[in-house]
């Protein structure tokens, strides 16, 4: 259902769309709305309709909303947790990681509800104050992608409502009733209508008229370059904000001191977590490490595939009949290449009741050049390419070698070489002797290079995607007094 003006809605056209169990094509979650410009003019004129109020709402009293939301995201988390399994696939450990991570984040921003949210400034002027204030975009639009069908929405929605903003919010069509049930728990905890509003439906029809409103003043969005390409474009045309969390191509280095069983463990997460559906993904590792590719095989080889309802699972599907044949010819493309040599992994599991759902073999490639396709495009599934390097400098370079630059880590013990990476490595994210994956709220979160424009997500800056700087300055001299002109002039 759609969620216009406090009100829930089918679309006006009365279509609908499928909400399948990725771990089993046969259990359809339901119908869900299909919307197109008409749900979406709707949308914008309720939450234009909602703003007014909402920004004259103190800010802490919107951060209220937010710990009460996260109180009840709390409460809920389990059967939240089971439905995202359900909807999106990931095993039932990571799903409650995802709805931890909304929680969170609710109380981080209710937090930030009471700090300082501007700066007092010297005058060149006498008797004049001066300081910097927020203030609210207005309407926003908020895109979000399935991997993490709670928390990226709460990465978003909890700093725009912050900041004062009405929302319309696009979620992916793979996982509808996530968000549906997100709304209802903000409902439960007090939104007003129409400052939140819904449109389900696929990213060419509700995303793209959503962009393309005139009264949306900014987008956010997560997903890939591609689609970002395509928003940013309309936004610029239009001259609207627009903040991107894009691809990426994330890598961990290991120097031969390292601590292999450590690194091992930590890159298995970090490429395998999710299936390798995340964008901080480890789907690079440049080893320096005579040992750590036959590790890495024996751990990968004992993982268990299976829907994420089973707790002793490791693996779960992937998202959709699509991404995976998506991830099949990139492994493809991998094998077909001389230059990589592929160790484990590389086909399609489909034995038994596993023929239900979409499952790949977690797969290692090794001897992969920093240049091959493999190395340089997003693919999104459980697949990561080992490329050789002979010291740290051609270890960076490797590293650095792709478009993106979201997350990347290194495995040592050496002081100097941590240090080096962490200067030297061009992504916004960095971590030593950790995985790519597993980022915490109160950090920015964002990505170099084309990996976003430039924002970042979480933390406390998260509040710079939804508002803007205002410079306000009292002159209380009683007199008109000139800035940049000598007293008299
Ligand atoms: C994403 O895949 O888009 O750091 C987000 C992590 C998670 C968030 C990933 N906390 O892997």
């Amino acid at each position: 259902m759609n969620l216009i003006g406090g009100q829930w809605l089918p679309a006006r056209s009365g279509r609908t769309m499928e909400d399948r169990n990725p771990a089993d094509g046969d259990d359809v979650l339901g119908d869900v709305a299909r919307s197109d410009g008409d749900d979406v003019d709707a949308a914008v004129a309720a939450a234009k309709a909602a703003y007014e109020r909402w920004r004259a709402t103190p800010m802490p009293a919107r951060g209220d909303l937010l710990r009460r939301v996260g109180a009840f995201l709390e409460r809920d988390k389990d059967e939240l947790s089971r439905l995202m399994t359900r909807e999106m696939g990931k095993t039932l450990k990571e799903a409650r990681g995802d709805v931890q991570e909304g929680i969170d984040f609710a109380h981080f921003m209710a937090g930030q509800a009471r700090a300082p949210m501007g700066e007092t400034v010297p005058s060149e002027l006498p008797r004049k104050l001066s300081m910097t204030l927020r203030h609210p975009i207005g309407i926003v639009g908020l895109i979000t992608p399935w991997n993490f069908p709670i928390a990226i929405p709460t990465w978003k929605l909890w700093p725009a409502l912050l900041a004062g903003n009405c929302v319309v919010l696009k979620p992916a069509e793979d996982t509808p009733l996530c968000a549906q049930r997100l709304l209802e728990l903000l409902i439960e905890a007090g939104l007003p209508a129409g400052v939140v509003n819904v449109v389900q439906g696929i990213g060419e029809e509700a995303g793209a008229a959503l962009v393309a409103h005139a009264d949306v003043g900014a987008v956010s969005f997560t997903g890939s370059l591609d689609t970002g390409r395509l928003i940013a474009a309309e936004c610029g045309r239009q001259m609207k904000r627009y903040s991107m969390e894009l691809g990426s191509k994330n890598v961990s280095i290991v120097m031969p001191d390292a601590d292999v069983e450590l690194a091992v463990e930590g890159i298995a997460w970090g490429a395998f977590a999710t299936s390798g559906q995340r964008c901080t993904a480890t789907s690079r590792v440049v080893s320096l490490h005579p040992e750590f590719a036959d590790a890495l095989v024996d751990k990968v080889v004992t993982y268990r595939l299976g829907p994420g309802s089973d707790e002793s699972v490791d693996l779960a599907p992937l998202i959709n009949r699509a991404q995976r044949d998506r991830v099949m010819d990139y492994i493809r493309v991998g094998r077909e290449d001389d230059r990589a040599r592929l160790l484990t992994g590389g086909h399609v599991v489909d034995s038994g009741e596993l023929a239900k759902g979409n499952y790949v073999a977690p797969t290692v490639f090794a001897d992969a050049s920093p240049s091959m396709r493999i190395a340089q495009e997003e693919i999104f599934g459980p697949v990561t390419a080992i490329i050789p390097a002979g010291d740290l400098d051609e270890a960076i370079a490797a590293a650095n070698s792709t478009q993106f630059g979201l997350s990347a880590s290194i495995y040592t013990n050496d002081v100097n070489a941590a240090m080096r990476a962490v200067t030297e490595l061009e992504f916004g994210i960095v971590y030593v002797n950790a995985p790519t994956i597993g980022a915490e709220v109160q950090l920015p979160f964002g990505g170099m290079k084309r990996t976003g424009n430039g924002f970042r997500e979480a933390g406390p800056h998260a509040l710079d995607e939804f508002s803007e700087w205002k410079a306000v300055s009292i002159d209380f001299s009683a007199r008109l007094q000139k800035a940049q002109f000598a007293e008299g002039e």
